[in-house]
């Protein structure tokens, strides 16, 4: 085990049996004219922490760890898409509406695609799932599962809906979960933050937090 610093206290990181999650660094919510902007949100805050994110992708790449990264995806036909997560709020574009990077949220549209900076290489695994969450439809924890990873450190967007959807789905299913505080983002600062205090209270009840530095002069 190497001892990452993290609040609560240090993240026993396991080399061999740890992967890195990317959670949704699709072009749908980080980039203008996609499903986060149609929402009505201000996208350039996600924008800032693609060079962390980069950057944490080079560490586990180096190390020869496993890199999994998520989008957020419907099937053309919306059959996995519940009319209750389409229609609620009722904004001006829907899933499966076209937008200025073709239909939202659906797979194989331009807009669904992991931003360039990020792109996943040969070899790391790619799930597109139709929930918030990494499990929900995905075979993931199966997949996890035969490589024997029981750690999993966390980046991505957006903190307190995808992000920490994915990390208390994997905190039940018995991983042991860090999170990458200048890696992930939240359209809404506070959001972000209150999101950051409840993993780690109560002795980390859903998992562990550090700054990217942190991480990587452990790794060192
Ligand atoms: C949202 C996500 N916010 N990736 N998706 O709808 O967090």
């Amino acid at each position: 085990m190497i001892p990452v610093p993290a609040e609560p206290h240090p993240y026993p990181l396991a080399p061999g049996a740890t992967a890195l999650v990317v959670i949704d660094m699709q072009r749908d919510f980080v980039e203008p004219g996609g499903f986060g902007e149609a929402l009505g949100n201000d996208v350039t805050r996600l924008l800032a922490i693609v060079p962390t994110v980069a950057r944490l992708i080079a560490l586990f790449r180096a190390k020869g760890w496993p890199i999994v990264h998520t989008r957020e995806a419907h099937l053309p036909d919306l059959s996995d898409c519940p009319p209750a997560k389409r229609l609620r709020g009722d904004p001006p574009l829907k899933i499966g509406d076209v937008g200025p990077m073709g239909r939202l949220l659906v797979r194989g549209e331009p807009g669904n695609q992991i931003i360039p900076d990020l792109a996943p290489i040969d070899g790391e695994i790619v799930v597109d799932k139709p929930g918030k969450g990494m499990f929900w439809a995905t075979g993931l924890h199966e997949t996890l599962q035969a490589r024997g990873i029981t750690h999993l450190v966390f980046a991505g967007v957006t903190t307190e809906v995808c992000v920490q959807t994915s990390m208390r789905e994997a905190n039940d299913r018995g991983y042991d979960c860090l999170l990458v505080e200048d890696a992930t983002e939240s359209y809404f600062p506070e959001f972000k933050a209150a999101t950051l205090a409840m993993i780690r209270a109560q002795g980390g009840i859903v998992g562990w937090t550090t700054p990217f530095s942190a991480l990587q002069e452990a790794l060192q």
